[in-house]
Parts: C-alpha cells; structure tokens; sequence
C-alpha cells in the first residue's frame, strides 16, 4: 500500500497509512508523512462501481465546478495527482486507486452532538446542490444505474427471498413482512418522476453526516466528501439520506432498539439549514416530497440491509455476524416513527 502512496505526488516521504473513516463501500487509509501534510488514499470497489473511468471523471469535474464557485482548498476535495500525471490509478486486476488532500482541521460526526452541527451539514448539502444547479446532469456517468430506484430495490429483496443463499429467509419473516406490507407505497418519487412531476437534479444521493466535514472548533460547514455516487438525482432522496441518518437518536448499527427514534428537533434543524440554502431552487412538488424522501429512503436502506443479509452479506462490510440485521432494524424503527409523525412533520416543514 505504501508503494501505491508513493506514486502520487505527496510532500514529504511517506511514514505510514493508517485505517481510515467508516465507509462500508471502499477501503480509506490516512497517510502520514513526514511533513505536516497529510493524505487521504483510498481503493475504491469496483465490484459496486463498474465504471471506474466514468466514477473518476464525475469527480474531476464536480470538484472543478465547485471550486470554480468557491476556491478555498478547505471547502473542496482535491484529487492529488500521480508523479507521472494521471489523477489516478486503474491497474490491470480493476483496482482503482486515488489520493486526496487530507483537510485539516475538520471532524466528521456518526452523530449530531448538537442540533446547530445538523443544520451546518444541511446548509451544507443545500449549498452543494444550489452550486450544482447549473451543472449540465447528462455529462455526469450513472455511477451506479438504478441506485435510488426504489422498486428495483425491492426486485433485488425479492430475489434474495427466491435464492436464500444464506439459509436466513426463516428468521427475518417479520422483517420481510415489514418491506412487504410498504412495497406498493415505495414507488410514489419514481412515479413522479416518470409522470414528469419532478425534475432531475445533480445530487450527492449519499447525504449521511459523516460524509460532511464541519471545522473542528466553529463547526461551521467545510467540504463535502464521498462523491462517488453523485449523479442526476432526486433533491427529496438527498434531503432524506440525510434526516435518515442523522435526525436519529442513535447510530445505523445501534441493537438496543429502545435508544433508535426519531428526533424532530434535528429534523427541522436540517430542513431550516437546507431550506435556508437551496429551498429557493425547489419546486413546490419538490418541497412537498421531501418527508416522502426521508421516509422512502429509510425504508429503501432496511430494504438494501435485508437484501444483504439474505444475500450472505456480500455488499456492505460488516464487523459481527448480524450487522446487517441490526441495521434493517434500526432503520425500520426510524421509517415507523416517520410514518406515525407524518402530520407534524408536514406541519413543521411548511412553517419553516
Ligand atoms: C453506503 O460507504 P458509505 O458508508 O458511504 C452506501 C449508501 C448507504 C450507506 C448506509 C455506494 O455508503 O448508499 O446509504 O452505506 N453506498 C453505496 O450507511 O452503496
Ligand atoms: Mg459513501
């Protein structure tokens, strides 16, 4: 691994690369130098990502545009490039390998310590999205086809049923029962989109907190991270990863499921921070769905979790053997308290 770090240009020799972040996707190491500067190195699945060429071209040209608006180094992600001037590596086994400047002087949170950290990330995404509006979307690859299409979501839970390759159908049939009884509601954004009534925007379609850096002392928003699903998209889908995630009470791994609600003091702390900063671009419908997306997306996520549970856990990345099923829980817990609180949550958004 050193001697891939070795190929791009760093500051400095290498002293070492450290595990990094808390991904389930890629691989992410810290590089250490023997300079102040600091790197971030990762390998990224292209089992997950089939087109690698088209991945890192999004890239260059997301950050290019968004540095164009903003050209502070700390407010983007910087590709570092290779010493032989590629701006990364694709080997002949498929590996693509890339490096970025480490921002100092920023945390990521797998929680909201405080409402004002939660309304940061959502000025945050908002401004991303705002900055992103006049970015042509068809330039930009699928990088991964389908990914927030609902209804193929639960084709692939289907699948995973009919195949049972890990034995496990029999154990999670008030999990199945759950996805099951939602399955025709779960469809209502794509419908929309396909009858016209939303428009395609350039989204990030990954809004969790920890994939926003916030200044370690302000906490005022810094860059946004992971843009390696950012894609034409849903503006309800970004709005709704992010409530998902981070206007929960606890973490997407958590087993007591007595510590997993909803927290609507963070859910209107996001929707102030991202209305405050995008709200002026979106359609009436768009604004309208956006509950539908942080309820949509939740279950979506409990669906994707059970798949891979079914599957024999050959998606996510896991660290104990039911990881995938104490997620689905915690996220059908969060899609409950959603559903029971339709009304004040509607209510809460249209003051806002
Ligand atoms: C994955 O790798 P990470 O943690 O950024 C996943 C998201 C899920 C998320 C759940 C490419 O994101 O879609 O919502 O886990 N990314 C991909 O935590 O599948
Ligand atoms: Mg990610």
């Amino acid at each position: 691994m050193r001697e891939t770090a070795q190929q791009f240009r760093t500051e400095g020799t290498i002293i070492g690369c450290v595990p990094f972040g808390s991904g389930h996707i890629n691989q992410t190491w810290l590089v250490v130098t023997n300079q102040p500067h600091l790197y971030i190195l990762q390998r990224v699945n292209t089992e997950t990502f089939r087109d690698p060429e088209g991945l890192m071209n999004n890239i260059l040209m997301v950050t290019k545009h968004l540095r164009k608006q903003d050209p502070d180094p700390r407010h983007v992600m910087t590709l570092v490039k290779l010493r032989d001037g590629r701006d990364y590596i694709l080997n002949g086994r498929k590996e693509l390998w890339r490096m970025y400047e480490y921002v100092t002087g920023g945390v990521c949170l797998d929680r909201a310590e405080t409402a004002a950290d939660f309304r940061n990330s959502g000025i945050a995404f908002g401004s991303f999205q705002k900055k992103m509006a006049d970015f042509p979307a068809e330039q930009l690859t699928e990088t991964i086809p389908g990914f927030h299409d609902t209804p193929k979501r639960y084709e692939a839970l289907h699948e995973a049923i009919r195949e049972d390759r890990a034995g496990r159908v029999k154990d999670v049939q008030p999990e199945i029962g759950f996805m099951l009884e939602r399955e025709a509601g779960a469809g209502l954004l794509q419908r929309m989109l396909r009858a016209g009534g939303l428009p395609l925007r350039v989204t990030h379609n990954d809004t969790k907190l920890n994939n926003v850096m916030l200044d370690e002392k302000t906490r005022e928003p810094l860059c946004i991270l992971d843009l390696d699903t950012v894609m034409p998209g849903l503006a309800a889908n970004d709005f709704g990863d992010s409530i998902r995630f981070g206007a929960s009470t606890a973490e997407e791994d958590e087993k007591d499921l007595d510590k997993v609600h909803l927290d609507l003091e963070l859910y209107r702390a996001y929707a102030e921070g991202f209305l405050g900063s995008c709200g002026d671009r979106l359609t009436r419908a768009e604004r309208e769905t956006l509950p539908d997306g942080a309820r949509i997306i939740t279950l979506e996520n409990a669906v994707r979790f059970l798949t891979d549970y079914l599957n024999g856990d050959t998606y996510y990345h896991i660290e104990r053997p039911e990881h995938n099923l104490d997620r689905t829980r915690t996220q059908m817990a969060l899609t409950r308290e959603m559903e029971k609180n339709d009304g004040i949550i509607r209510k809460m958004m249209s003051a806002i």
